[in-house]
């Protein structure tokens, strides 16, 4: 049998950038809260972390590129709010930054993890951001273990 590959949690020496979007702040500063208690608990020193704030979630994929283009990080975290209920182009933006953010893991060979939300209302959003579930913390937990099944499957 060969070999099996899966990451580990442990984030200690990794470096990890995240991307946020400003649109839906009260949602997208609680999905940030909950990525920062994730890196913490996961053992990502605060000095291996940054955080740029882009406009909305439509922008996402070009500061994600800029991060994984860098060089200097182990994942890219994207974090952002859709409602469908408040935006008239909700498909053509969660589309659009769902296939942009795939393609720039891709096209760099980086993790970079899909924390966008789409949910239908506001309380919905509220919900997923550290209400009943907390998809910050879980962006930034599915990064640590892609950081690290990288460094499994393509040591460097
Ligand atoms: N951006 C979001 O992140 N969430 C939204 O729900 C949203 N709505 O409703 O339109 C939104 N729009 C802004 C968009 O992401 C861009 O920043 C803007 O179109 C400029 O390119």
């Amino acid at each position: 049998m060969g070999s099996t590959y899966q990451g580990g949690l442990d984030g200690a020496g990794l470096r990890i950038a995240i991307a946020v979007g400003r649109f839906n702040e009260t949602v997208t500063s609680r999905l940030l809260a909950g990525a920062r208690t994730a890196l913490e608990r996961h053992g990502v020193k605060d000095d291996d972390v940054v955080v740029a704030w882009a406009p909305g979630a439509f922008e996402l994929p070009l500061v994600a590129r800029a991060f994984a283009e860098a060089g200097s990080y182990d994942a890219v975290v994207c974090l952002g709010a859709v409602i469908r209920g408040e935006t008239a182009h909700f498909d053509f933006i969660s589309a659009e930054v769902a296939r942009g953010i795939g393609q720039v893991a891709a096209d760099t060979g980086l993790p970079v993890i899909f924390g966008v939300i789409t949910p239908n209302t506001l309380e919905q959003a509220l919900d997923r951001a550290g209400g009943k579930a907390d998809k910050g913390y879980d962006a930034v937990v599915s990064a640590i273990e892609m950081a690290n099944l990288m460094r499994q499957i393509r040591p460097e």
